[in-house]
């Protein structure tokens, strides 16, 4: 095994934990990791199936598909041991300097764990463990009493945690008590986006709604509960009225059913689009005349950020670290989370007044680059992965 890389502006050997979903965490840890890899480092993706955004890429990142083997006795597969088994396959083969685990639940339990069996191999040599906290890691299943005091653990454990917003960096604080010596600070890195792709030049001519008439809001969601598709679908057709306008609704999850449902009570047909989960999102959010965004819980909102970078205003509601990201009046509009009538009356005024949203979305754009560019935020993480590096490490 080779030493730790220590010398300042030695590439790294990273390892980085994710799950392997299409939106939120999956993409901020795949684009990341291409990030890492594309800057020099030697990246290492470990997730029981390979994300879709590194997927789509023929960047240099190293995938371990740990999926483990089923057996009888398992009532499901545990793929988070299978993770902890594969990053010290490669720990011992080839040295790994970090481990970045994305979602605390059950990333940062596997880095731990990894953690711990290298230091009883060679102490000197066991990767450092940060935790990047997304948002219902936190909000949601984390703090639920099953996990709870397992998360308070992991998370006091880590070398060091990171939280996509100040506004989750918050929650974190109150909900496990992190301030004086309980474990380190939360630090805050806010995501970011690749301004290249998402550009307002990637509009399509085969937009969905090139045949129609009327403006285009988009909504790009895993259709959880916590998005509120629905509510979305009800204050569209308050905004609206019987004015042309339209709605794509991008993704998949287990609201869809009642969304569509919901779009046929309201006879919403001709004017309710759902396209299922999409690569091709610049060129859905690029051509369109506002982003829209429901949630009732939202610790950063990537999605509103990638429309921003396409020149696409934001209309949503304020919730959680949305407002990190959207600045009420000029790059988008944000309401309270159960103002319907006021969403409504926002996403008209943007909708039906195309000169304002194309004046939002250049100062939008703007902010995106000058706030959320992917280089400059993936440098903030190398800066903290030296600077672990540099101090003692947590003992498992
Ligand atoms: O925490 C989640 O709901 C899942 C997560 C994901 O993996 O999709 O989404 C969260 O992480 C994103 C990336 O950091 C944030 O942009 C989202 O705001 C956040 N979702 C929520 O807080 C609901």
């Amino acid at each position: 095994m080779s030493e730790l890389p220590r010398s300042p502006g030695a590439p790294l050997r990273i390892g980085v934990l994710c799950h392997p979903t299409y939106g939120g965490s999956g993409v901020v840890a795949s684009e990341l990791a291409l990030t890492l890899a594309e800057i020099g480092h030697e990246v290492h993706l470990f997730s029981h199936e390979v994300p879709p955004r590194l997927a789509r890429s023929p960047g240099r990142v190293l995938m371990h598909r740990a999926q483990g083997v089923p057996y009888p006795l398992f009532h499901s597969t545990p793929h988070d041991l299978a993770i902890t088994s594969a990053i010290l396959d490669v720990h011992r083969a080839q040295g790994l300097d970090v481990l970045h685990a994305h979602y605390a639940l059950p990333h940062a339990v596997s880095a731990y764990l990894a953690r711990a069996a290298a230091q009883a191999d060679d102490a000197a040599r066991a990767p450092r463990v940060i935790t990047t906290l997304h948002g219902t890691d936190i909000t949601l299943v984390g703090n639920d009493p099953s996990y709870a005091p397992l998360t308070q653990f992991v998370i006091r454990a880590s070398d060091a945690v990171t939280a996509v917003s100040h506004w989750l960096a918050k929650e974190t604080a109150e909900k496990f008590g992190l301030s004086g010596d309980k474990g380190c600070a939360v630090e805050v890195i806010h995501n970011f986006v690749d301004t290249k792709w998402f550009s307002p030049e990637a509009g399509s001519p085969r937009h969905p709604c090139s045949l129609r008439t009327g403006p285009t809001a988009v909504h790009v969601s895993n259709f959880r509960p916590v998005k509120r598709t629905p509510w979305l679908v009800r204050a569209f057709a308050k905004a609206v009225g019987a004015r042309p306008a339209n709605l794509v609704l991008v993704g998949d999850g287990p609201d869809l059913p009642a969304c569509r449902e919901l779009v046929r009570e309201l006879g919403l047909n001709e004017r309710v689009t759902f396209l299922g989960e999409r690569d091709a999102l610049p060129e859905l959010l690029a051509p369109a005349c506002v982003f829209v965004l429901t949630s009732s819980s939202e610790s950063f909102g990537l999605s509103a950020l990638e429309a921003m970078s396409c020149g696409t205003p934001v209309v949503a509601t304020r919730a959680g670290g949305v407002g990190e990201v959207v600045e009420h009046g000029v790059s988008g509009l944000l309401s309270g989370i159960d103002d319907l009538e006021g969403f409504a009356a926002n996403l008209a005024e943007l909708l039906f007044d195309p000169a304002r949203a194309r004046a939002m979305g250049e100062v939008a754009r703007r902010q995106a680059v000058e706030r959320f560019a992917r280089e400059r935020v993936v440098e903030r993480y190398v800066d903290l992965y030296r600077r672990v590096l540099a101090r003692a490490p947590r003992l498992s």
